[in-house]
């Protein structure tokens, strides 16, 4: 610290020594650091506990422009090799199902996606661990996180409307996959996902929910000269939550292992 604070000092006083014979090509970029505003966006996720989870969750969003540094955290989910389908979704009510929602799956009450469509809205972004994250993506079982515990980190370019919807505290974050009939995976006990028939209900149903609203902690300053050490607590506090999310991305799940037969290969 003091030592790099030290030198950049004497890196600049000497330039300011140097007479203006050399045109300092590039040195002007140095200073460059100019402000990037962010504004984060968090959201405690919740089980929908309609459909039997007991999992939970939280989710950050920093917004630059249509820059969002993801994050999200969960556990309690159906462990072993099922994958969780998770997406910000938008345009809709900017909430989460109710419990008096459920209705009838194959003789027992629960929500399916297109059962909360109207308080969640439809996919804006698909948080997949590589590659495209439109909605073109959103049953990349193969491309999202797997397991009990998600610990999921990204930085993706969304879309204008979704930029809008988490402005507008429209934007909610769902997390799915169930194990409805508590049996460690996923099977057609609700029958089939009304997404894609090749899918169990359970592989696709909502298991955590979020709305995403703006925190206090926003715009994070980048590089800001030497004026001691004191910062901002912005500043401090947005870094921060970036290093907490510290584990590993979860990248590509291996082929087999679960029991879901993957939609041909017309999506990817
Ligand atoms: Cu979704």
């Amino acid at each position: 610290m003091m030592r790099s604070t030290s030198g950049r000092v004497l890196a600049v006083m000497a330039v300011a020594a140097v007479p203006l014979a050399v045109p300092a090509a590039g040195w002007a970029a140095a200073p460059g650091d100019t402000e990037v505003a962010w504004t984060t966006y968090q959201a405690s996720l919740d089980p929908v506990t309609a459909n039997h989870v007991t999992g939970q969750g939280k989710a950050m969003v920093q917004l630059s422009g249509n820059t969002a540094k993801i994050t999200v955290t969960a556990s309690g989910l159906v462990g072993g090799k099922s994958p969780h389908a998770m997406h910000i979704h938008v345009d809709g009510g900017g909430v989460c199902p109710k419990p008096s929602e459920a209705v009838d799956h194959n003789g027992h009450p629960s929500i399916n996606v297109a059962d909360a469509m109207k308080d969640y809205g439809m996919i804006g972004t698909s948080l997949t661990t590589s590659g495209d994250t439109t909605d073109k993506s959103a049953l990349a079982v193969d491309r999202f996180p797997a397991g009990s515990t998600v610990s999921y980190h990204r930085t993706v370019e969304v879309s204008d409307g979704v930029a809008a919807n988490l402005k507008s505290g429209k934007a909610v974050l769902v997390v799915h996959g169930i194990d409805y009939n508590g049996n460690g995976m996923y099977d057609s006990v609700l029958g089939a996902s009304e997404l894609d028939k090749s899918l169990p209900a359970e592989a696709t149903d909502p298991a955590l929910c979020g709305a995403f609203t703006a925190s206090q902690m926003s715009s994070m300053p980048s590089g800001g000269a030497d004026t001691g050490d004191g910062a901002t607590q912005a500043g401090r506090s947005g870094t921060g939550m970036v290093a907490g999310g510290s584990a590993a991305v979860l990248v590509g799940l291996g082929a087999g292992g679960f029991a879901l037969r993957r939609r041909g290969t017309a999506g990817r």
